[in-house]
């Protein structure tokens, strides 16, 4: 069976907030979306990217808009993003399973796709009962927080155990990888089944200070490590 083409999503709490105008022109002729961290110092041990950023970056960027929601209540977010451009709204498991039905319903209604993403240490079968009302399901290969962490390889089990359940049930989400997708961690991500790869700091942003020339640098490192010429 042929794949579909990779996708990449572009993390934009790595790019230089100073030149986000100029970097996200760069980008809207390249990558496949945008990757907006929001995190509120609780749920994750950081304070990133908020709804008034994702306005802005809606303004400038041509490109659909992935909100990574790394927040304690989510359920505070969702129709704010959805006003100020989010394509998509991804909500932790950890965060959602005491009523994540309902509010997987709130994101449907507020126009936006469904996401859910997992912690690296949380099993997929924690959100297996919704698989099939999700259009993005996002595994973390580091834990939330940070960028420039190393890559947590017990998560390619992770990644090929999505894939299998997506071929075997038919189920129409796609699969993304949050956390250290670069030349070191393509091919065994593609192997392992990663349709949609999440570029920050390690795989993009640190190639090259010209992101037009570090853009070219991925790709290059992507086709050498998979065999897919971009
Ligand atoms: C981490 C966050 C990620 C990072 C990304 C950075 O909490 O959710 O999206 O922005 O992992 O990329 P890298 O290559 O520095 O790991
Ligand atoms: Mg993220």
């Amino acid at each position: 069976m042929t794949r579909a083409r990779p996708e990449f999503s572009v993390s934009l709490m790595c790019m230089d907030l100073m030149r986000a105008g100029e970097q996200l022109a760069v980008l809207n002729d390249r990558a496949n979306q945008y990757h907006v961290d929001i995190m509120d110092g609780h749920f994750a041990k950081n304070i990133t990217l908020s709804p008034d950023f994702v306005k802005a970056a809606h303004d400038f960027g041509a490109l659909p808009m992935d909100m990574h929601l790394m927040t304690e209540h989510p359920g505070d977010w969702i129709e704010l993003l959805a006003e100020n451009g989010a394509s998509t709204i991804s909500v932790h498991a950890e965060t959602v399973n005491r009523d994540a039905f309902r509010q997987l319903d709130r994101i449907r209604s507020s126009g936006c796709g469904t996401g859910v993403v997992l912690n690296p240490a949380t099993p997929l079968s924690e959100v297996q009962h919704y698989l099939e009302r999700i259009d993005l399901l996002t595994i973390m290969t580091v834990d939330v927080g940070y960028a420039g962490q190393p890559f947590i390889a017990e998560m390619l089990r992770k990644i090929e155990a999505a894939a299998e359940l997506k071929r075997s049930e038919g189920l129409g989400f796609k699969l993304q990888i949050d956390g250290s997708c670069n030349g070191r961690t393509f091919g065994r991500l593609w192997d392992a089944g990663a349709e949609v790869f999440i570029l920050g700091s390690s795989g993009l942003f640190g190639l090259d200070p010209d992101l037009a020339t570090a853009w070219a640098i991925m790709q290059g490192a992507f086709s050498d490590a998979t065999s897919v010429v971009l």
